[in-house]
């Protein structure tokens, strides 16, 4: 048995999730008022996982199974219901996650925003109003009295996807008819509000740098998009609205965080929706784990091989876990691959822990942990055994990445 291409000693083995997917009861929130008014058309997150009680239990699993690190959220809403209005309860849960993170020897890798904001941020403008730094960066300073000893901090979850959600918000409130549905092409997220969420994210990374000493960066949604004949040009565009413009807002970070799912091509016209396929995934996507490859080398010469990279989601919506274990086994591959070619990738955690709530649905299950939704009992999968198998070895075998 060889060891395959050597990733790093210090490289990170986790799994991911986020405060309004797994906590449950985020009151204060914009989603879980978007949910109540979506009249019927998103499901409730409700409970979740109860995430916010029983997170000892999830991680004591992840250590367990030979993982060490996990990377999991701070929720605005919940430290800072009414503006101005801090709560240091919220505050001090939060210290006591990265405790039990660092007692049970996982990596905590903290996110300040996952997609979800307090109420009253969204109804004053939310991202491009002309206070959103001086909102978020307020927020920021408290949390850092509880970051410490924290190593990793992620500013903004997935820019680009916060981009889109809300250019479409906007586009719903103006009275335009959002039709989404198979089949459809997806719309660019807009760059007007993706530089406003990268003055934030400028904003925010710097006074984390001042108040702590961790690493910081922002994760972004890669698409892993190809180019077919005669979408050159528009894939060149695509990419810049996509990814290219977050990348070059993370110029000068500690590291770059890189989200993965499926690959799509670009045609003279646009993204070309995934065909009607069995393989496609519970959400709809290409099953094409290869794309964390081009995801990689793609963030990789897009920030000209100055930023670290950090696999921060990577993982497939399926009720069939054998089939997680073949998807992530294969993405794995493809990292070991980059790393061969020189792209320095500090660690691989996996999306996600638990079978979260996705976001207005239930039925995409991405854990490797099984949650029943009335009594919150947890049941590990075996991929999450096998995920531990492989960080307990630092990697795949070397006849593993030939497979
Ligand atoms: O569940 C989401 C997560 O919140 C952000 N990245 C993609 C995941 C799967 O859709």
């Amino acid at each position: 048995m060889n060891r395959a291409t050597a990733l790093r000693p210090d490289f990170l083995w986790g799994a991911s999730t986020s405060p309004h997917q797994v906590e449950g009861n985020n009151l204060n929130s914009d989603w879980w008022r978007m949910e109540h008014q979506s009249q019927g058309h998103l499901e409730l997150s409700g409970d979740a996982c109860d995430g916010y009680h029983r997170y000892p239990q999830d991680m004591r699993l992840l250590a367990e199974a030979g993982l060490n690190a996990y990377r999991f959220g701070i929720e605005w809403a919940r430290v800072e219901p009414e503006p101005g209005e801090f709560s240091r309860a919220e505050l001090n849960h939060y210290r006591r996650m990265i405790e039990t993170a660092r007692d049970l020897s996982l990596e905590p890798v903290v996110t300040l925003h996952h997609f979800s904001s307090p109420r009253w941020f969204t109804d004053e403008g939310g991202w491009t109003s002309p206070q959103a730094v001086d909102r978020f960066t307020r927020y920021v300073v408290q949390v850092c009295d509880v970051l410490g000893d924290v190593s990793w901090v992620c500013t903004i979850n997935e820019p680009n996807i916060l981009a889109l959600m809300t250019g479409m918000a906007n586009a719903v409130a103006d009275g335009a008819d959002l039709n989404l549905g198979a089949g459809r092409r997806m719309p660019a997220p807009g760059t007007e509000i993706g530089e406003a969420l990268v003055n934030v994210h400028r904003a925010a990374a710097a006074v984390v740098r001042e108040r702590t000493s961790a690493k910081v960066g922002w994760t972004v949604a890669q698409q892993a998009l190809v180019p077919v004949p005669g979408g050159e040009d528009l894939y060149d565009r695509l990419r810049w609205a996509w990814e290219g413009l977050y990348h070059q807002g993370a110029e000068g970070d500690d590291w770059l965080g890189v989200q993965s799912y499926t690959s799509q091509t670009v045609d003279e016209k646009g993204i070309v929706p995934a065909p009607e396929s069995p393989d496609n995934t519970l959400t709809g996507w290409a099953y094409r784990p290869d794309a964390l490859g081009i995801a990689l080398r793609q963030a990789w010469a897009d920030t000209g091989g100055r930023v670290p990279l950090l696999v921060t989601e990577n993982g497939i919506a399926t009720a069939d876990d054998a089939r997680r274990i073949a998807y992530t086994g294969e993405a794995l591959r493809h990292l070991h691959a980059a790393v061969a070619d020189g792209v320095d990738v500090r660690g691989y955690l996996h999306w996600s822990a638990l079978d979260n709530f996705e976001w207005g649905h239930w039925a995409p299950t991405f854990g490797l942990i099984a949650v029943d939704r009335r009594t919150f009992v947890r049941t590990p999968k075996p991929s999450l055994a096998w995920l531990g198998s492989v960080a307990r070895r630092r990697g795949l075998l070397e006849e593993e990445t030939r497979q």
